[in-house]
């Protein structure tokens, strides 16, 4: 009968799964539900990675836990690059010649970890005509992208040269291996454009006054190659 030629297969089907399943052994690896041995993990990752990185301009991340073993082989996320905003007040006392950098808090920063998390930190960094003249650091936030640091920062400048001063603020994720990710950079003051510009002529026109603004990070490079141009 027909009804016994098409179950006959059908049981055969799932038998052999669930003797598959039984068969899990220790030197080998499930990766998206493929067993690969242990000693091909490496290179197999590494191969999709680079597949994956030429074939779509996706986003993505490796990642490895503290023994370099892979941990999970590539994360993607969205397209469109967000890099997240960060709050900071200013605040200019003339007369002291007292400068005070508040990096209040940061949000939706772009996820830098496999977990979907970061674990940032912002350094300030203060330069007076192409010349850095000082850096500090806020602690860093660990596991999230949403951080709140309410860390102050006091520089002396005198009212002559306030005017010519910049302040880059750069958004970087933590990471026990390797070097810190920069997230983000910000460009406030001395020919800096857009919003850059106008919180600095805010604090210049507020004297002795915080005042605070929300700032988008842009990429590091971009910035970076925008401080090499020649300041009109
Ligand atoms: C790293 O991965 C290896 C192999 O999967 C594991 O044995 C080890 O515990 C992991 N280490 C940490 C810190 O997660
Ligand atoms: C920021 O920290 C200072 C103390 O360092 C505190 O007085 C102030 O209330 C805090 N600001 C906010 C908005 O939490
Ligand atoms: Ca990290």
């Amino acid at each position: 009968m027909n009804s016994v030629d098409l179950a006959q297969p059908l049981h055969e089907w799932r038998d052999l799964v669930g003797g598959e399943k039984e068969e899990v052994r220790k030197d080998q690896y499930s990766l998206f539900g493929f067993r690969v041995p242990v000693f091909l993990r490496l290179p197999v990752c590494v191969c999709l990675f680079v597949c994956l990185s030429l074939h779509f301009k996706l986003y993505r991340t490796v990642c490895f836990n503290t023994s370099f073993y892979l941990r999970s082989c590539v994360c993607l996320s969205g397209q469109v690059e967000k890099l997240g905003d960060i709050c900071i007040s200013l605040r200019y006392v003339p007369t002291a010649g007292k400068l005070t950098i508040n990096i209040m808090e940061a949000k939706h920063l772009k996820a830098m970890d496999c977990g979907g998390l970061s674990d940032p930190f912002v350094k300030v960094v203060l330069q007076h005509q192409g010349k850095r003249l000082k850096k500090k650091k806020t602690t860093v936030k660990q596991n999230t992208l949403n951080p709140y640091f309410n860390e102050s920062f006091s520089f002396e400048i005198p009212f002559g040269q306030i005017q010519k001063v910049q302040v880059l603020i750069t958004v970087y994720d933590y990471d026990k291996l390797g070097s810190n990710d920069a997230i983000g950079k910000v460009w406030i003051g001395f020919g800096a454009s857009g919003v850059g510009l106008r919180h600095w002529s805010d604090m210049l026109a507020n004297p002795r006054r915080p005042v605070a603004q929300w700032h988008a990070l842009c990429p590091e490079e971009e910035v970076d190659e925008a401080l090499k141009k020649p300041i009109r």
